[in-house]
């Protein structure tokens, strides 16, 4: 049997629909971006992936054409390292101060790889969780829901979408401002039924530290049996970060980059610090995003938790951490921002292969739902996603008409890279990002 080899490559940036979700970048703009990229081989199969949107990553992308046209499917391995020795100068300056990595190489190479991994499992005619590490542990995977503070954008003349506000349906909460620890609780309660999470997460580094120390009590009480962890990008000191930790000691199963640098420390030396005065448990998708940082977080004790997200450790990357977390008796989880149903189709497939006892994996998936590429999502049901065995490749199958649509979308909106200090400016007169400062305290 002859192996298949690729004979066209098409990027695709995309753009999609989101909600006035803030962060200590500032203010989700009404549209997100991503990289698709659609690979077909001779035998006329394709193979899918999508990474973080941005002009930088879909002129590389298609740059890096000639190093992967006519080759083997089975030369993927081959390939992404000819892209990482001709590219990785370009992510010398490492993932940046923002809430999410700015690197283009590392996501580059995710692209190519996962698409060549769609296309060898469907040749193989088993799951990519298959073909990662140890090959596919589970079923199912837990996915935790995500719930974010959210500005009013009526404030704003920015094309976001409306809602009803007598509606408590997930379509209409999704939009609505949620400023105050009960609107966050009702944001919760309004996800929980729709998709029955057992784990939620909320990002920080939007009000003040005591604010959001009251919205976790308040969720602790609404939900007491449901897992919390809260994620405030690295934006309070040292001992700010203490001091809250101790207050929810009882409220949380992890806190995610509660500090990070500061007056001359490293964030790992900083956040070794905190882990060894607080005990908690410490995720981080800020201070060890490559194996380089990983060792110094580790032999620090920094954290205990890395989120190893796919899309920039690489589906790979992010299994071969799950193995040593499962020898080193870490845990485990997946870091996320917007995205399609094709990136979820990513994390769950790498979240199935990943061994041991891992925690529920981030997605924003819930501010897209309904906003399709494929033509057959993955849905959460009872806060799982189900991979059954009988899975192939990433699972999904890409709907041309939805990409051409979001791709169209992208073109006449003419945005690019991710900027959430612009919408921020409707909430705060000449609001600057500050890595230390919560959005909304200025
Ligand atoms: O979507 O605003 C957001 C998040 O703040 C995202 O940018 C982060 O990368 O959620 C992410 C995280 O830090 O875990
Ligand atoms: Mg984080």
């Amino acid at each position: 049997m002859s192996i298949p080899h690729i004979v066209k490559i098409d990027v695709y940036p995309v753009a999609g629909r989101d909600s006035m979700l803030l962060n200590l970048s500032g203010a989700h703009f009404p549209f997100f971006t991503r990289n698709i990229v659609v690979m077909t081989t001779n035998t006329d199969d394709i193979g899918v992936s999508e990474v973080p949107g941005g002009e930088t990553i879909t002129n590389t992308l298609n740059a890096c054409k000639d190093l992967i046209l006519g080759k083997p499917i089975t030369s993927f391995k081959q390939i992404m390292a000819s892209i990482n020795h001709k590219y990785s100068q370009l992510d010398k300056r490492g993932r940046g101060n923002q809430t999410f990595d700015q690197r283009t190489t590392i996501h580059v190479i995710t692209a190519v790889e996962t698409a060549l991994l769609d296309l060898l499992g469907k040749f193989l005619r088993v799951p990519v969780a298959e073909l990662l590490g140890n090959g596919q542990q589970r079923e199912e995977v837990d996915i935790l829901g995500y719930l974010f503070y959210i500005g009013d954008s009526k404030k704003t003349d920015l094309d976001y979408q409306k809602w009803n506000t007598n509606d408590n349906s997930w379509e209409s909460i999704r939009r609505q401002p949620a400023l105050t620890p009960d609107a966050i609780v009702k944001q919760a309660k309004s996800a929980y039924k729709r998709y029955g999470f057992r784990t939620f997460k909320l990002k920080g580094g939007v009000l003040d530290g005591e604010d959001e120390v009251k919205t976790i009590k308040l969720l602790h009480r609404a939900f007491p049996t449901i897992k919390l962890d809260l994620d405030p990008n690295g934006a309070w000191s040292l001992a700010q970060a203490t001091k809250y930790a101790d207050e929810l000691h009882e409220d949380l199963t992890y806190i995610e980059d509660p500090c990070g640098a500061e007056n001359g420390f490293s964030g790992r030396e900083i956040m070794a610090e905190f882990q060894r005065l607080t005990n908690i448990p410490t995720a981080t998708n800020m201070i060890a995003t490559d194996w380089r940082q990983l060792q110094h977080a580790l032999t620090l004790n920094s954290i205990s938790i890395p989120l190893a997200d796919p899309h920039f450790w690489t589906m790979e990357g992010s299994v071969e951490v799950a193995q040593l977390c499962n020898h080193f008796g870490l845990n485990w989880g997946i870091h996320s921002n917007n995205h399609f149903d094709i990136s979820l189709a990513m994390s769950v497939n790498a979240a199935a292969a990943a061994p041991g006892n891992i925690y529920a994996i981030d997605t924003h998936w819930i501010w897209q739902d309904g906003q399709y590429l494929t033509k057959n999502p993955l849905s959460i049901k009872n806060g799982k996603i189900s991979l059954p065995s009988s899975s192939i490749g990433l699972g999904v199958e890409i709907d041309f008409d939805a990409l051409k649509r979001a791709n169209q979308l992208y073109l006449e909106h003419k945005i690019s890279n991710r900027d959430d200090s612009i919408a921020m400016q409707y909430l705060i007169n000449n609001w600057k990002f500050d890595p230390k400062k919560p959005a909304m305290v200025r």
